[in-house]
């Protein structure tokens, strides 16, 4: 003990928050597990410790640990990674152990952890545990509390897991570019008392973007707000999993986020609680029904419900949020009449298409010819068809016949009688319409849409 207080105390300032291994001591280190599919990989439980129900990491896994002398301890490598985006386009990014973003790291309340940090970037990083309690000279800020990392070092952070509660790490070293890369993770850690907070599904992803120019595969590191790809665990929509339950059962979704901008994240059928916040768990008392709630920049919420059967969507409600990067710089076309022009163009360019003038739901329809390594602005097919949508979106498919610990896709919703909407056939009648304003002299002259004729 007093060993332990001695060297939090006594070391000086470069080795007070995270030693340096020796390569002598390199072979002690706990080896760093990798993977590299960016499928949801399903938690085991806890090998040994504080028993504990993992949390699943939507499209990411949970690091593995080793228990040496009563402590976890824990191996991140920071190196480029290639990340699937969603099927048809994979990103250069930056992450940890093979995947951005980075394992989960779960612990208990009250352990005591060692994270060695391996940087095989080309530049210097460090990491910041973002939200948890540590000793400041752990905090992992490059010049303030720690030198930075060196290229090829080895960096060992130790501390109390002090509260239970939804936390990230990311670094804080050169941070604008290494998080437009990718480099972020979650850290879990669950009560003492496992009964406490309990839920039936625990689910949890990091909202981030990226700016990667359609045909392109390495983000831009100096956008500041006009990215292009917004993604859940740096995924896009249709590439994100669905968050699967079982009727009745109680579920808890944790979000972090880690973008340059706000989501309300928004989710269909249920009303949630927000049950968890930066600060902790709200208590029962303080709590109220909402179906949006906001996430700022570097905060974290937890929400809980109650499931109900059925195909619930989840998504950032700022629209341009649930587009992929196809859909930037797309001028609006809607009123405009462009017939003439794609007479004088399809004379130039035979497959031009005419796009947009009636609205763009025809987009997600068309298969129209889109850069390599690129996803359309809107996609995804449902039972009814195309879903339209991209970027931050997936869907809570809620079933009565799910077991306990599947999450498989259950595929689409089967609506019991009487429940689904249809079109009304069983009279025509003259459509209801607002009568069009009496044009004056005053009044903006906008051309109307017209007929579809160019395609
Ligand atoms: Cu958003």
């Amino acid at each position: 003990m007093s060993n332990r207080r001695d060297f939090f105390r006594g070391a000086g300032a470069a080795f007070l928050g995270a030693a340096v291994v020796s390569r002598v001591g390199a072979a002690s280190l706990p080896e760093a597990v990798v993977q590299s599919s960016a499928a949801t990989q399903l938690p085991p439980p806890p090998s040994n410790g504080r028993p504990y129900q993992p949390m699943v990491t939507l499209n990411g896994w949970s690091l593995p640990w080793r228990t040496k002398d009563g402590v976890k301890e824990f191996h991140l490598v920071a190196e480029p990674v290639v990340r699937e985006i969603a099927p048809g386009m994979k990103a250069n990014l930056w992450g940890y152990n093979g995947t951005s973003p980075g394992p989960t790291i779960e612990a208990v309340e009250g352990d005591r952890i060692r994270i060695f940090v391996t940087n095989q970037l080309p530049e210097v990083t460090s990491i910041h545990w973002h939200g948890l309690l540590v000793p400041s000279g752990m905090d992992g800020v490059t010049g303030l509390t720690q030198p930075p990392i060196g290229v090829g070092k080895t960096f060992l952070y130790e501390f109390v897991l002090q509260r239970p509660g939804t936390f990230m790490y990311h670094p804080h070293a050169d941070e604008m570019v290494q998080m437009a890369m990718g480099m972020m993770g979650m850290f879990i850690v669950h009560p003492k008392e496992p009964r406490q907070l309990k839920v039936d599904r625990d689910f949890g992803f990091i909202l981030n973007a990226y700016d990667i120019e359609p045909g392109s595969a390495t983000p831009k590191v100096n956008t500041m707000l006009d990215f292009n790809l917004w993604t859940f665990n740096s995924r896009a929509f249709p590439g994100i999993d669905p968050l699967v339950a079982r009727t009745g059962d109680r579920v808890r979704i944790r979000i972090g986020n880690l973008t340059m901008t706000n989501h309300p994240i928004h989710m269909h059928g249920p009303h949630f609680a927000v049950t968890g916040t930066d600060g902790g768990w709200v208590p029962k008392s303080a709590r109220w029904p909402e179906v949006t709630t906001d996430i700022a920049v570097g905060q974290m919420r937890a929400i809980e419900f109650d499931a109900l059967a059925g195909d619930w969507a989840i998504h950032c409600h700022k629209s341009h949020h649930t587009m992929n990067a196809m859909g930037h710089g797309v001028p609006t076309m809607i009123g405009v009449d462009q017939s003439d022009l794609a007479r004088k163009i399809t004379s130039l360019v035979p497959d031009y298409m005419v796009m947009g003038d009636r609205g763009m739901h025809d987009m997600a329809e068309m298969e129209m010819p889109i850069p390599d390594n690129t996803l359309p602005m809107m996609t995804g097919t449902g039972p009814f068809g195309p879903i339209g949508m991209g970027g931050m979106f997936s869907v809570v498919k809620v079933r009565d016949d799910i077991r306990p610990g599947d999450y498989k896709d259950p595929g689409p919703y089967k609506h019991p009688a009487g429940t689904l909407a249809g079109e009304y056939t069983a009279e025509t009648a003259e459509a209801v319409r607002t009568p069009a304003p009496q044009a004056d002299s005053n009044t903006l002259q906008v051309r109307k849409p017209r007929g579809h004729e160019g395609h």
